[in-house]
């Protein structure tokens, strides 16, 4: 399953660059049985099923031996599940700065809770939606940590990342041709102004954020551009209502 995040684009040329390392245990090799069980009934009943505690616990420790002799002390270990703290960018850029992490995905309806008192784990959701395991949610971790890493993204790339990591929407993008089936590209961006293109582009980055995520403008400070040109687009509003 890991392929896509180890094999492909940004973060796949940062595991073959070896800017970042990404190992994987499989708890059925933490079994003592022959049919090498990881799941069991839940007590008390009810639909699904319920990851072992042992094979867990034993994988587990298995890890964190082997970053001890790496010289990790106490890594962050996340466990994947809707029960969690909402991954956003913030704990994105909290994560990429530890030496470690080690990541736990479930399957089933869950993991036996005593897993909790063996091991300190952090609980990590992805969104308010369920998945069938932790899998896709730990490459959307590591992806958006990956790309973080200090060389991991091209120059070209670097640049627009900072958009969201401003806390706004990216703002619109536009290429070859200048003019398709009659759809203009904006003349400021072929202009060869970069004042005037950055303007545009926070102009137009704040008003998608404050139409389409008026949540993410709450809490963040503005810089006084910004707030120019968000009274600019406030005036335009009150006289028009357009798409956007
Ligand atoms: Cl982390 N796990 C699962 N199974 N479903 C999810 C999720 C995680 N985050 C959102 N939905």
């Amino acid at each position: 399953m890991f392929a896509a995040l180890t094999q492909f684009g940004v973060s796949g040329r940062a595991v073959k660059q070896q800017l970042c390392c990404v190992k994987f245990w499989n708890p059925r090799d933490f079994t003592q049985d022959n049919y090498h069980t990881v799941d069991d009934r839940p007590f008390g009943g009810g639909p699904g099923m319920v990851m072992l505690v042992e094979p867990l616990d034993l994988a587990l420790t298995a890890v964190k031996t082997e970053l001890l002799r790496r010289g990790v002390v106490a890594p962050r270990m996340i466990y994947l599940s809707p029960q969690g703290r909402r991954l956003d960018q913030a704990l994105v850029e909290e994560l990429v700065r530890e030496p470690a992490l080690v990541l736990l995905a479930g399957r089933y309806e869950g993991i036996d809770e005593r897993v909790f008192a063996r091991h300190r784990l952090e609980e990590v959701s992805i969104g308010d939606y369920v998945l069938s395991g932790g899998e896709l949610p730990a490459m959307v971790l590591l992806d958006a940590v990956i790309r973080q890493i200090p060389g991991a993204l091209g120059h070209a790339d670097s640049a627009r990342e900072d958009s969201f990591a401003d806390g706004l929407l990216d703002c619109p993008h536009y290429t070859r041709p200048e003019d398709y089936l009659g759809l203009k590209s904006p003349p400021v961006l072929r202009g060869g102004n970069h004042a005037e293109v950055s303007r545009w582009r926070l102009r137009q980055a704040l008003s998608r954020t404050a139409r389409r995520r008026p949540d993410l403008l709450e809490h963040r400070a503005m810089s006084p551009v910004e707030l120019e040109l968000l009274t600019e687009l406030l005036g335009e509003n009150h006289r028009e209502t357009g798409p956007e």
